[in-house]
């Protein structure tokens, strides 16, 4: 590798033969932002899983080289200006309709990479119905679930995901579920409908993690060429403002607490991997 391509952008200076008591430094290319992600502040709050989650399906699609012919579907909810961000065509949808959209589009445009993006009130409270019937028929998507167990931009109210004893701001004594019911396992009820070929739930709670939800977000895209049916990842998010944590805190959270009720891994795999 030349001294050249070996220079990262914007430190060129630091190749040049050393002047002064400047010493002579090269540095090798190891990431750069991936060109599929627009390049804006987002508006999440700091240490917020969106962020990363939209930059981890925007290096996919980068690296597949299918970023014209990608298509997501954005919900309601913390991620509703996801458009704003992935560099690709997007459609809004109607809260919790994101499935009956992303239905539509690949009804006529049967070619396309779909993918819808939605959280856990716009996927398992408001859509269930839209969501669950989606994966019954089948259809060739891929559907992107971030559980972060509460409604994240309405001040965090229950969501059907909250853990049991959880405070919220519609349960302030904690989720009781002698009341409210427990924990809906969307992961394990998707993956029992024949239309689901991969089903798994991941986190992005530690570099493993996050490089674990890369190659699954991979797979599923890859899997869309198979027409078989539909990807569904969920993936354990955090939302520390409403959780009222840090974000290191709300990710030990993840970790110690939310896994115990969603335990991560493989819940359905296609009849054929690669
Ligand atoms: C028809 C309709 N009902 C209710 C709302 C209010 N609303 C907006 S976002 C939201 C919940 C979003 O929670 P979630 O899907 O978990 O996303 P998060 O913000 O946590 O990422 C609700 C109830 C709405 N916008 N439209
Ligand atoms: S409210 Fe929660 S889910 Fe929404 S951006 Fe902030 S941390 Fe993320
Ligand atoms: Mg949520």
């Amino acid at each position: 590798m030349s001294v050249e391509e070996m220079v990262l952008p914007g430190n060129k200076e630091a190749a040049l033969p050393a002047t002064g008591c400047v010493q002579e430094e090269v540095y090798e290319m190891v990431y750069h932002r991936p060109a599929t992600l627009v390049e804006v502040n987002m508006h999440y709050c700091p240490g917020c899983a969106h962020s990363l989650v939209h930059k981890l399906i925007m290096e996919v699609v980068e690296e597949l080289g299918i970023q014209e012919q990608t298509i997501g579907i954005a919900p309601v909810g913390c991620s509703v200006f996801a458009y704003d961000y992935m560099d690709i065509d997007m459609q809004e949808a109607a809260h919790g309709r994101a499935c009956a959209v992303a239905t539509g589009i690949r009804r006529l445009m049967p070619e396309k990479y779909i993918f819808t993006y939605q959280g856990d009130g716009d996927l398992a409270a408001i859509g269930l119905a839209e969501t669950l019937h989606a994966i019954n028929r089948g259809e060739n998507l891929l559907i992107v679930f971030m559980n972060n167990a509460v409604y994240g931009m309405t001040s965090g109210q229950m969501a059907p995901t909250t853990l049991p004893d959880m405070v919220t701001t519609t349960s302030p004594f904690g989720r009781d579920p002698m009341q409210s019911g427990m924990p809906m396992r969307m992961a394990e009820m998707v993956a029992t409908l024949p239309g689901a070929i991969y089903v798994t739930r991941q986190t992005v709670n530690s570099a493993n993690a996050v490089r674990k939800t890369k190659k699954a977000l991979l797979k599923a895209f890859q899997l869309q060429q198979q027409q078989k049916g539909t990807s569904f990842i969920e993936v354990l998010s955090n939302c520390p403002s409403n959780w009222k944590m840090t974000p290191v805190e709300s990710m030990q959270f993840i970790g110690e607490e939310m896994v115990k009720t969603f335990p991560l891994g493989d819940i359905k795999l296609p009849a054929t991997t690669d």
